[in-house]
């Protein structure tokens, strides 16, 4: 499972992983801290009855509350009942006692079941083609505007992103922006354009100015709604027609602020498109960031990135030990 920059991307020339000494100034002990800083609401919601559990003697009042506290930070109702259950069995055959040593097999319980594959992303592709989609205001223009930078500055990739969110004028401008922070290359199309077509072409410019990695904006929208369901299969399907094989990478961009629904709309998408990797947005701001267990252990598909803020640094690999350690420990 990723835990850096440089684990979070495959690529060829396995060296070429390795992070510039200045891209991550604060390390991986600083940014454990501020993954525990941006979790703090979720932390907190839980942590009062976790720590309640933890002096009392374990009898079944104690396993009610522990789930309730857990489907409070929204780890799911299945997810939530494999972990208790597994723990209430182990408890009861003398494997784990209270205390310390539940907290710690309860993190490394929900860590296992957050971490469904490799989690990775593979860029041996030339070029590499990245598609993001997702509901409305989910983050995925400002996803890739991260993404971008990351790739840029910690493999020193060369990018083109493509605005295939033709739907506003200035959702165009609004990738423009980040293409600008990022410095990386741009490709749009006339106003109005076919977001297909859009796709076609920032691909086909990535083929030919050689670029390593193309990332396609596409314009948010809803699982229910079924002809921009289809658009968007479309677009995958174009893409496919200019490089075969691509886009190699589909990423969900999930909010994680809207708990359960992220859960299903994820699930609705990835019966229309095939999902390779969740992009859970915005845990700074919720009590919720459980979810992102839910995701990967009810459906299987990996969590690989974190928003956590609305700057080019705050996107992060998903790493589940981190994740869990970041959401109980004290
Ligand atoms: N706090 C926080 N805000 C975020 C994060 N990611 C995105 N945002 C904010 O969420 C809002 C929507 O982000 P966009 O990137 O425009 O979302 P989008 O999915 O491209 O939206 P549409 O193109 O309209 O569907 C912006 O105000 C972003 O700054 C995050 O990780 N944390
Ligand atoms: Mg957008």
């Amino acid at each position: 499972m990723p835990r850096d920059w440089s684990d979070v991307f495959l690529t060829a020339d396995g060296a070429a992983a390795a992070p510039t000494p200045d891209a991550e100034p604060d390390g991986r002990r600083g940014f454990f801290r501020r993954l525990r800083e941006n979790l703090s609401k979720t932390r907190v919601a839980l942590q009062a009855e976790v720590q309640a559990t933890l002096f009392e003697t374990l009898d079944e009042e104690t396993w009610e509350r522990l789930e309730e506290a857990l489907i409070m930070a929204d780890v799911g109702a299945t997810t939530t009942a494999k972990v208790v259950s597994q723990l209430e069995l182990e408890a009861e055959t003398g494997k784990v006692e209270g205390g310390e040593a539940l907290t710690a097999r309860l993190t490394e319980l929900l860590a296992e079941l957050a971490r469904p594959g490799e989690g990775r992303i593979d860029l041996r592709h030339e070029p590499t083609v990245i598609m993001v989609a997702g509901v409305n205001g989910t983050g995925k223009t400002t996803t890739i505007g991260k993404l971008a930078w990351h790739l840029r500055q910690e493999l020193g990739r060369r990018v083109v992103l493509g605005a295939a969110d033709t739907f506003r004028a200035a959702a165009v401008e609004q990738l423009e922006e980040w293409s600008l922070r990022a410095d990386v290359a741009f490709v749009k199309g006339p106003p109005g354009s076919d977001p297909a077509s859009v796709a076609f072409e920032a691909v086909r410019q990535g083929r030919e100015q050689g670029a390593d990695v193309v990332i396609v904006d596409t314009a948010g929208r809803l699982h229910t709604q079924d002809d921009l369901m289809a658009e968007l299969a479309k677009v995958r399907r174009v893409i496919g027609k200019q490089l075969e094989g691509a886009p190699h990478e589909t990423l969900l961009t999930v909010d994680a602020t809207t708990g359960q629904n992220g859960l299903r709309q994820a699930q609705l998408f990835s019966e229309t498109v095939p999902v390779d990797g969740i992009v859970l947005t915005k845990l700074d701001g919720t009590a919720k960031g459980g979810i992102a267990l839910a995701i990967a252990g009810e459906l299987g598909i990996p969590v690989k990135l974190i928003g956590i803020g609305e700057q080019l640094e705050d996107l992060r690999p998903f790493d589940a030990d981190d994740f869990a350690k970041a959401l109980l420990t004290a």
